[in-house]
């Protein structure tokens, strides 16, 4: 049974402040514009606010490439604006969290413009800078946005790594005085009083220290087998537990990359003192055919209930803790991904909810998710604004994919499919700014905005609510156990919620057809009530049921 600390209990929801509200006109949401929301999040009913990169930063990644940590990117407004959304969201009861990127800073960092000075500088040790091996690369690791992973310098003949873009080169974490440093920069915050931190790809900061050449038996130049929860990683997290967040009451979530189970059994294990919860993606790897991002492709429903399931049953019996989504700002909408964003855009939407609300976990909800936004179909490459769809797509041309066939992957795929501006009303640009925003907005704001969405008793936005409140009123929510029913069904995902001797049965059209539910599941003689549904006369009886296009109905047994 886990230990009962609050963030079990709470629901998180996820702000992209560049596209959430803008209050200064200049296309760019802003701190202001999360203040003038915080009473809408306060009715939906969200404990945790976690704020995307706010830092100084050349914004070449959105942010996720800080130049100065204590400082607050200009666009977004001052730090006596941070420090009054702070007061505001708690006088509203609602935390805070902050996003911590540590694995890399941006090239613009006074610690990379030292390092980068010459090879004595007392910062060179800060970055990760290697000798040319044969006249080239060091390895032949693959930046995650493409290309080598390795930048030369001409000015001091060396290569510095960098995992993702070229303007975020890698902390080194060998070097203790980085380690004392960060960990200063984090109580600096929480001395400020925010209540937590997500932490950026933090399985990756430590490296194989012999920095090898991968052989290729995953991808070409793959490398992730020498930095992914690598050598001393556990270490590292257990150091910064004890040096910085076992001083203090918060929330603290890794975004672990191509993370293992068992890994994120030991960082979120309480006895193990490295984190409260983990977020993992192998869920939404499943319109990866052969691991493949840029590719068109369906997704393989058998298996995303197997890899849900597996996390599912493997943290609850090893005492770990889940981070629940569907959605953030590196990934398309859950409606147009696995759900139906025409007909039944409604139905499928409050299905997705449904499904992944009701597992045991803490749930993030990212910014309109909670009234269905979609995918923006943008069809053209210059309508997008992401580094990694735009490097991508440079290399995939120049490598030979079509212009067509490229440009439906990326339409699936780009990052910038959750990153259009929160669609607030059907008034010019979605009342998302009076400017001209940073990136297009979908034509559907006019149907799908946050202001018809409250509205309507029976939206999306409504059904978020309920989850949201069924959480804080029935414990079997957080602490029961979990098992997942007819795993090879091709149309149902249900799955069995047990703690004492309550029982919910959870049962999920992921289709348009209809199809019948026989509970496996033992259901005579119990006493059953419908908790939730997405239509609006499911019956109690779970025995045999016939379900509707997307129906989802939560059975409560006693
Ligand atoms: O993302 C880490 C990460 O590996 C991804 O989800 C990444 O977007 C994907 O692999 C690309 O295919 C985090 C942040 O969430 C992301 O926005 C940053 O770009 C990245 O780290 C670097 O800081």
């Amino acid at each position: 049974m886990p230990k009962n600390e609050w963030w079990r209990k709470s629901v998180v929801y996820q702000i992209y402040p560049k596209s959430f509200n803008d209050t200064m006109g200049n296309g760019v949401g802003d701190l202001e514009g999360i203040i003038e929301k915080l009473d809408y999040l306060k009715d939906l009913g969200v404990d945790v606010i976690w704020l995307t990169p706010i830092y100084k930063s050349p914004q070449k990644d959105n942010g996720y490439d800080i130049s100065d940590y204590f400082s607050i990117h200009e666009e977004y407004g001052t730090m006596e604006d941070f420090d009054r959304l702070l007061a505001e969201a708690h006088k509203r009861d609602l935390k805070i969290i902050m996003d911590i990127v540590v694995n890399h800073t941006s090239t613009e960092h006074a610690w990379f413009k030292q390092s980068a000075e010459s090879k004595d500088n007392e910062y060179r040790d800060f970055y990760i800078w290697k000798d040319p091996v044969d006249g080239a690369e060091p390895t032949n690791w693959q930046s995650k946005f493409g290309g080598n992973a390795w930048k030369y310098d001409e000015k001091t003949g060396q290569y510095y790594l960098h995992l993702f873009d070229v303007t975020q080169a890698d902390l080194n974490w060998e070097n203790e005085e980085v380690r004392e440093k960060v960990y200063d920069m984090m109580r600096y915050w929480f001395d400020k009083g925010v209540d937590g931190f997500r932490l950026d790809v933090i399985n990756l900061i430590s490296k194989d220290q012999s920095f090898p050449n991968d052989d290729g038996s995953v991808a070409p130049g793959d490398g992730r087998k020498f930095y992914t929860d690598g050598p001393r990683v556990h270490e590292f997290m257990q150091e910064m537990n004890k040096e910085v967040f076992s001083k203090y009451d918060v929330l603290t979530v890794g975004e672990m990359s191509s993370t293992t189970i068992d890994n994120c059994i030991k960082y979120t294990r309480p006895d193990r003192n490295e984190l409260s919860m983990t977020f993992n993606f192998h869920h939404l790897k499943v319109d990866y055919p052969n691991g493949e991002k840029w590719t068109a492709a369906d997704f393989d429903f058998i298996q995303l209930k197997q890899i849900l399931s597996e996390w599912q049953e493997a943290m609850h019996e090893g005492g770990g803790w889940n981070a629940l989504f569907w959605c953030n700002h590196d990934q398309p909408r859950v409606v147009s991904r696995f759900g139906n964003d025409g007909k039944y855009h409604s139905e499928s939407a409050k299905m997705l909810a449904t499904t992944v609300h009701m597992m045991q976990g803490t749930p993030y909800i990212y910014q309109g998710e909670e009234f269905g936004m979609t995918n923006p179909n943008f069809d053209s490459i210059d309508e997008y604004r992401d580094v990694e769809s735009l490097n991508i797509y440079d290399l995939k041309r120049k490598e030979g994919m079509s212009e067509d066939e490229l440009m439906a992957a990326i339409k699936q795929k780009s990052r910038d499919n959750s990153r259009t501006p929160v669609q607030w009303d059907d008034s010019e640009n979605a009342g998302f700014t009076t400017g001209t925003p940073w990136i297009g907005i979908p034509e559907n704001y006019k149907q799908i905005n946050a202001k018809d969405a409250t509205a309507n008793p029976d939206s999306v936005y409504h059904h978020y609510r309920k989850l949201i409140e069924l959480r804080k009123t029935h414990d079997i929510i957080t602490y029961g156990s979990y098992k997942l029913l007819m795993e090879n069904d091709k149309q149902l995902f249900a799955y069995v919620r047990e703690h004492g001797d309550e029982r919910l049965l959870v049962v999920n059209n992921f289709y348009e057809e209809e199809t019948t539910f026989e509970s496996p599941v033992n259901v005579d003689g119990c006493e059953s009530e419908v908790l939730l549904s997405n239509y609006d006369d499911s019956g109690s009886d779970p025995s045999s049921v016939t379900l509707r296009p997307y129906e989802s109905v939560v059975y409560h047994l006693k």
